[in-house]
């Protein structure tokens, strides 16, 4: 496939001011006569080329004409014309078959309903169009179906009017009053429940906010609705952004690729990311359904009133709106709180986030897919929404907002709107209007160093070096940053990386962990912000009473990899006396990953048992202290996950991690019995009354569920009564899910089976519940590959539904790290690769990616993924997504 270059961009010649598409919807065969009103945009007569796939051409006309097959080239992605005229009116008839689109891209059927996706180049599997996010077009929507089958018909924008037509079909009429690009249109008809409300936003109009889901579920959307409301309100106070439309709606489907997506005034979520009752919802897909509502609704602004240029500019939108669900997350989760809990609640927060970017972004920055948050080239874009473009970019908004402060930064924002409202822009255009808001206030200031981070990939290894002068109680802290070339950029011949501008935040403590006051930091937190915009830097800090011990990477102010020479005893201290709660999380981490480390080393050569004494008195310092709070002490007290762990180990050996985590949390689990019960004991019963997915009440069941997760590990006496009883009495998803999971961790493996039945039977109506089901077996270190195909035969399984696929396979590649690193494992993957690749290039590109970091692995497991990619390389065909991933992988 050809690649794309970002430099190549060119402007659209002509200009696509109406739109206006006529749809008579069908499962099998749609029909779809578009009308488009084209203008010339400079004086040379260029050719008008379209894009459209998996089309069938029924007739053409221009300007009323019909045209012949001398008139026009069409190819299996394009259809060009070569219009003499300056303005053109263009009437194209097509069909397309939404029954047999299993790639889920365009016009597609889930359950009884029609849905479409068009992000990022969905639109051109409904009609032939300029479908490129810089072409903006006003559009008018007509849709007829038949009325039993498809009750509900929506588009964007407004309803204009509705009839019946002849022979039980009905027709309505839609508006968007705002000009889109194609990749924002949706429709949606079905047969649907509907949950609504009104409300009034600052300026005083009303709106109307509906959930549309399957019929049936109603009770589940209640809570989708009133995040909704809260997105809403919020983006209006923090922000100063108001909903522009009379009519916001969501609609659910079961079947989709991503989470959810923005289409103007028509969001389309994954069922998983709107149905929520106890019964049905963890507090994590609680907390998980208010930051997507959120994400969807603010793209609403970021996104789609200022929408991107070209697909190079994903993170314009993506890493902007990532940054501002975050933030939308943790003002929610420290609403009502009092000031240290809010404080908490935030470093929860933060501390959820990193983690998922050092899951998943780091090892994507350290691989064949590495690439800037503005990639400068790409096969396939449904490749590139990549944890990069949404977390590294959100990363870098942050930093912006770190240096900038609240005030600035929202100016920022403010004049970026003034600037680029209904414009298709890109990245340099946000940065610039962030750096005018701050150059108007601190005119010395500004973002030259700091773009550098939108052109490299790579996360970047700040080394710390500290020297201390005890006789003139003077102390030099020397940074120094290097980002060497990864993925494709090594292939760039004589490659300049230029310095970054990185944040670092960092404190001081005394040797009884005591906040040493350093010059120039913040009185409350003691904290200083270092600018390092050069390869090396030093700062000198003087009456520094005693050599400090250093809390580095404060709130993580930056994402980068620290390298700092610090021992275990400092790391404890840190971990039990910071008052930056990041940092002191993350010297736990870091205490907890080097004993990992230790026993992971122990399973190749025989070493003696690690010594976990240090580990353990922190942890017990830690569990002692009574300021803090249920859910920050559930991350203080979860082991690292392997994927940060490997990222120290060279050649990584993921097996040997993940046996290393589960040994280390039996003897964490044996040595500190006592205090898990007593947390057990302590936290039981997380709500007063009936369940609530407050944070705290949330915070609080996560500890206890951790605590009950050790004991299993242990296999306490007590573990199992403990856990039989939470399963059967809980009166939510999140408890009776942990109750399940402590059974299926009992050696005797009787419990665990006989309640993995009973839950099927209980709960098999409901998909997204089973899907659970089925991730935690996919996942279970007691899951090997001839069980995971086994699963695969139950009658509940499906590839064709994405949330199925990823729910077994997915979790089986790329989670159940002890079973897959074999051959057996590999070969497995390489099967489902494929497989899957013939119903669904977007999701079987996204397996592909289960073994990014496979060239650090040790050599005998490296022989066996190269031999599976190669396998896959070899298989056609094979979609344009997919050979993108496999042949980077292999280069
Ligand atoms: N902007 C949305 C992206 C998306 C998508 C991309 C490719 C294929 C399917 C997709 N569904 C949604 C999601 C978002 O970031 O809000
Ligand atoms: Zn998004």
């Amino acid at each position: 496939a050809p690649t794309i270059h970002r430099r190549d961009y060119q402007a659209f010649p002509y200009l696509l001011p109406r739109t206006q598409l006529f749809f008579d919807l069908d499962a099998e065969r749609t029909r779809v006569h578009a009308i488009l009103e084209f203008e010339r945009v400079g004086d040379a007569a260029l050719p008008l080329v379209l894009n459209g796939e998996q089309l069938t051409l029924e007739s053409l006309l221009l300007n009323g004409q019909a045209l012949t097959t001398n008139d026009y080239q069409l190819t299996t992605e394009t259809l060009t014309l070569n219009p003499d005229s300056a303005r053109f009116t263009l009437e194209i008839t097509a069909f397309c078959g939404p029954q047999a689109n299993t790639a889920l891209m365009g016009l597609y059927v889930s359950g009884n309903s029609l849905f479409t996706q068009c992000e990022a180049e969905g639109f051109r599997r409904i009609t032939w169009f300029p479908d490129r996010p810089d072409v903006m077009s006003r559009y008018t929507v007509t849709l007829r179906a038949d009325k039993s089958r498809y009750p509900v018909l929506l588009s964007n924008g407004n309803l204009a009017g509705t009839r019946d037509l002849p022979d039980g079909r009905h027709e309505a009429v839609w508006e968007d009053p705002f000009p889109k690009p194609s990749y924002l249109f949706a429709l949606v008809a079905g047969t649907f429940d509907c949950r609504e409300t009104t409300v009034q936003t600052r300026s005083g109009r009303s709106a109307l906010l509906q959930i549309y889901s399957d019929p049936g579920t109603r009770p589940k959307t209640a809570w989708a609705l009133e995040c909704l409301k809260r997105s809403v309100a919020w983006d209006e106070t923090r922000f100063g952004l108001e909903l522009d439309l009379d009519r916001f709606m969501i609609v659910a489907a079961r079947d989709f690729n991503m989470g959810a997506m923005e289409n103007k005034g028509l969001n389309v979520f994954n069922s998983s990311y709107i149905l929520a009752d106890p019964d049905s919802a963890t507090d994590a897909s609680y907390e998980a359904i208010e930051s997507v509502i959120g994400h969807e609704y603010f793209h609403n602004w970021t996104g789609n009133r200022v929408t991107c240029r070209d697909w190079f500019q994903l993170s314009l939108k993506e890493g902007l709106t990532v940054f501002r669900d975050q933030e939308f997350s943790a003002d929610m989760m420290a609403h009502g709180l009092g000031p240290h809990e809010a404080a908490s609640a935030r470093a929860v927060k933060r501390i959820d986030d990193v983690a998922m970017l050092r899951v998943a972004q780091f090892p994507e920055d350290a691989g064949p897919m590495a690439h800037p948050i503005r990639p400068e080239s790409y096969q396939e874009i449904g490749n590139f929404y990549t944890a990069t473009i949404y977390e590294k970019g959100a990363e870098v908004i942050r930093m912006m907002h770190t240096l900038l402060g609240e005030e600035t930064f929202q100016a920022g924002i403010q004049e970026y709107f003034r600037r680029h409202d209904g414009q298709a822009v890109t990245c340099d255009d946000f940065v610039n209007a962030m750096e005018s808001a701050w150059q108007a206030r601190q005119p010395e200031r500004n973002l030259k160093v700091f773009r550098h981070w939108y052109e490299q990939a790579g996360t970047p290894l700040v080394q710390v070096h500290l020297n201390y002068d005890a006789a003139q109680q003077r102390c030099t802290i020397t940074l120094s940053q290097s980002n060497p070339p990864v993925g494709i950029e090594r292939q760039q011949q004589g490659l300049h990386k230029p310095a970054l501008h990185i944040p670092v935040a960092i404190g001081m403590l005394d040797k009884q962990g005591q906040t040493l006051a350093v010059p120039g930091a913040d009185s409350t937190t003691g904290t200083v912000m270092l600018e390092l915009t050069q390869t090396e830097q030093s700062w000198v800090f003087e009456h520094v009473p005693t050599a400090p011990v250093l809390s580095l990477l404060r709130g993580f102010s930056a994402p980068v990899r620290i390298a700092y020479e610090q021992a275990d005893a400092e790391l404890a201290l840190l971990a039990s006396h910071d008052t930056d709660p990041f940092a002191r999380w993350e010297a736990g981490q870091a205490l907890a990953a080097r004993q990992l480390l230790l026993l992971a080393a122990q399973h190749d050569a025989a070493q003696p048992a690690a010594d976990i004494t240090l580990l353990k008195h922190t942890w017990q310092t830690l569990i002692a202290d009574a300021s803090l709070t249920p859910a920050y002490l559930a991350r203080v007290l979860s082991l690292p996950p392997e994927k940060i762990v490997m990222a120290d180990m060279l050649p990584m050996n993921p097996a040997a991690v993940a046996q290393a985590r589960l040994q280390l949390r039996q003897q964490l689990g044996e040595q500190l019995a006592q205090e898990w019960l007593h947390i057990y004991h302590a936290h039981q019963h997380a709500d007063a009354g009936a369940y609530s997915p407050d944070a705290v009440s949330a915070g609080r069941r996560a500890l206890k569920n951790l605590a009950l997760s050790y004991l299993a590990a242990a296999q306490h006496p007590q573990a199992l009564t403990l856990a039989q009883t939470q399963y059967e009495q809980s009166d939510n998803l999140t408890d009776r899910m942990a109750g399940l999971a402590a059974l299926m961790q009992w050696k005797d493996p009787s419990p665990g089976q006989a309640a993995l039945t009973g839950f099927y039977d209980s709960w098999q109506g409901d998909p997204l519940i089973v899907d659970r089901w089925f991730a935690l077996q996919a996942s279970s270190p007691a899951t090997q590959v001839q069980d995971v195909r086994r699963l695969m035969q139950h009658p509940a399984f499906t590839l064709r539904t994405p949330n199925r696929a990823r729910a077994v396979v997915f979790q089986f590649c790329q989670n159940n790290l002890l079973n897959v690193h074999n051959p057996q494992g590999y070969a497995f993957w390489a099967e489902q690769v494929v497989t899957l690749d013939a119903i669904n290039p977007e999701i079987a590109a996204r397996l592909a990616r289960a073994f990014d970091n496979w060239a650090q692995y040790a050599p005998d497991l490296r022989d066996a993924v190269r031999q599976a990619l190669e396998s896959i390389r070899d298989h056609a065909p094979l979609s344009k997504n997919v050979a993108e991933i496999v042949n980077k992988a292999l280069q």
